[in-house]
């Protein structure tokens, strides 16, 4: 039974990998016009008990800014920062699904959270440095069915 529905989970997640890849191509020449940025997909990956993603932060951006998580297995997070100079932050304000992340990540250092996503839904995360969020540091976390 677990076995069928974590290959249900794995298919889907393969496919959803492909369209993130056509979407990347398709949208490649315009990555500097300026206009909100399209979504970049990532997928956490299980390894064991707990699914492990990466995600880059940026004054501009979050690279992915869409994240798939799977409800009720516990996440392990790594925030990247390569810039030179500014701090980011990870913030998550859920508490009607009882989802709250809060982490700075200083310049060139990563930052590695852990949090279980409890309820099924989409939520906003984005940094809360200076404009950043303005200026499209913003994403969505999507937790799904297992
Ligand atoms: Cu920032």
């Amino acid at each position: 039974m677990d076995g069928l529905a974590v290959a249900g989970v794995n298919r889907r997640v393969r496919w959803l990998g492909a369209a993130a890849t056509v979407a990347t191509l398709a949208v490649g020449g315009c990555a500097t016009s300026g206009f909100e940025r399209l979504p970049s997909l990532g997928v956490a990956e299980l390894s064991g008990d707990v699914q492990v993603a990466r995600i880059k932060v940026n004054s501009h951006f979050f690279e992915p800014n869409r994240l798939i998580v799977q409800v009720g297995v516990r996440v392990r997070l790594v925030l990247e920062n390569d810039s030179l100079l500014a701090g980011h932050a990870f913030v998550v304000f859920a508490p009607e699904a009882d989802l709250e992340i809060n982490v700075y990540v200083p310049a060139r250092q990563q930052v590695t959270v852990q949090f279980v996503p409890h309820e099924v839904g989409e939520f906003t995360f984005y940094c809360n440095i200076n404009d950043h969020a303005e200026r499209g540091a913003t994403g969505t976390l999507v937790v799904v069915e297992r």
